[in-house]
């Protein structure tokens, strides 16, 4: 375990408490009382702001950049800066930048396979800059935007969809575990990594992202067992993007997923996922949640996935243009683009610099896909086992025959 802290974590039989969403064991600060409101709430959190039927979703800026008040979030937002909030702008155009260079690297050839953020930039740099450098992330493989609030290099990101390394980065390093492609998975993975953070007694917190489709899986249902059982430090980050491939959300859930948790004991919120300052305030009510001990609390960012699934998929086939252009109309990035115009929180010498750091973004991520070395051969018989294996070598020796059978071997690696 290489998480370290200090402080001791507040875990108590009285944190359990929160199986029914309830405030106990959270010394009387307001996320536990939301929590309650939160788990069993069906009416929407601002009156008239949708129509009845639909569940509540937490939202601090309108589609039109407008700021709302709300009353169980603004103080998780509250001393932030306009230096700040062009920190968050900043982040997702560099991540949406590098993302589409990415994307643009798999069609020339250069990256087997692409699975693009964009449209889900909010959920991933609210949630990632809500973390502090000691809590730990799980991501799935489209979470570009945390791994930049992680401080993960971007051109790091790229070497597994090259075909050159088999992930690129250390987890260590950054507190970023390896993309997972088996979908799920991680969740178990984050549930089982908290528990040792609990055991360890340190206040830092775990946060595992994954999808709506993702949430069908039999292991995402175990982690939420576990966690709750366990009180595990844990926040289980949902990006419904409303689609797992060409499946609609309705075809992984009859109910909101975000009222799963409360089958589960313990809360859930659905959160604008294209609102960066309601995902940052949310997950930092989470993160607090799981700091003082008082378990496991699920976010379902409702979102959507702007492009395809990924560069192999064509969603055209399955989804029509009305419903992106919908989506389009609540750009993440746009909305807070009119927040920081209408509150004069940058002038145009900002946007202007921030155009040119993005095109030298661009400019470096190609020129480091493209300088990346192809890789050793035998580096995949690394790190198989900590202490190695007879089996392993067996297999490395035959793998070294066959290399050298060759008539221009130029003697093995
Ligand atoms: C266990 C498992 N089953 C199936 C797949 C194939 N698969 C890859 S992505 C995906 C859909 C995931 O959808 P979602 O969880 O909503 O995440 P999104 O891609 O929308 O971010 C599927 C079925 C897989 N990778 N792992
Ligand atoms: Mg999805």
């Amino acid at each position: 375990m290489t998480v370290d802290s200090s402080a001791a974590r507040k875990r108590s039989a009285a944190g359990k408490a929160g199986t029914t969403g309830s405030k106990a064991g959270s010394a009387g600060t307001k996320s536990g009382a939301t929590g309650a409101k939160r788990t069993t709430s069906t009416t929407p959190a601002r009156a008239g702001a949708k129509k009845s039927s639909e569940p509540a979703l937490v939202q601090l800026l309108t589609p039109e950049g407008k700021r709302v008040e709300n009353a169980e979030y603004d103080s998780y937002v509250a001393g932030i800066t306009p230096e700040d909030l062009r920190g968050l702008y900043r982040d997702m155009v560099l991540t949406r930048r590098f993302d589409a260079e990415a994307t643009a690297l798999q069609r020339q050839g250069e990256l087997g396979l692409w699975a693009s953020l964009l449209g889900q930039e909010a959920a991933q740099i609210g949630s990632g800059r809500a973390l502090r450098d000691d809590d730990y992330v799980f991501p799935t493989y489209r979470e570009h935007g945390v791994a930049w609030c992680r401080g993960v290099d971007p051109t790091n990101l790229l070497g597994m969809f090259r075909g050159v390394n088999n992930g690129g980065w250390d987890p260590n390093g950054n507190n970023f575990h390896l993309y997972t492609i088996v979908i799920g998975s991680q969740t178990l993975h984050a549930t089982g990594y908290a528990m040792g953070v609990a055991k360890d007694g340190a206040d830092s917190a775990v946060i595992a992202y994954f999808g709506d489709g993702a949430s069908s899986q039999g292991d995402v249902a175990e982690s939420f067992t576990f966690s709750a059982v366990y009180n595990a430090p844990v926040v289980f980050f949902c990006q419904n993007n409303q689609w797992a491939i060409s499946e609609p959300t309705e075809k992984q859930t009859r109910v909101p997923l975000y009222q799963r948790a409360q089958g589960y004991g313990f809360p859930g919120v659905r959160v604008d996922g294209n609102d960066v300052l309601a995902c940052l305030a949310v997950t930092k009510w989470a993160l607090e949640r799981a700091r003082n001990g008082e378990g496991p609390t699920l976010v379902e960012a409702f979102t959507y996935r702007m492009g395809a699934h990924t560069t192999s998929d064509d969603p055209s086939r399955y989804r029509g243009d009305e419903e992106r252009q919908a989506w389009e109309a609540k750009d993440p990035i746009l909305r807070l683009r009119r927040h920081l115009e209408a509150s004069n929180h940058a002038d145009e010498g900002f946007f202007e610099e921030l155009e040119a750091e993005s095109e030298a973004l661009g400019k470096r991520v190609r020129e480091a896909v493209r300088a990346m070395p192809d890789p050793d051969h035998f580096a995949i018989f690394e790190n198989v086992y900590a202490d190695g294996h007879a089996l392993v070598d067996e297999e490395r020796a035959q793998f070294a025959a066959y290399q050298a059978s060759f008539a221009d071997a130029e003697g093995g690696h």
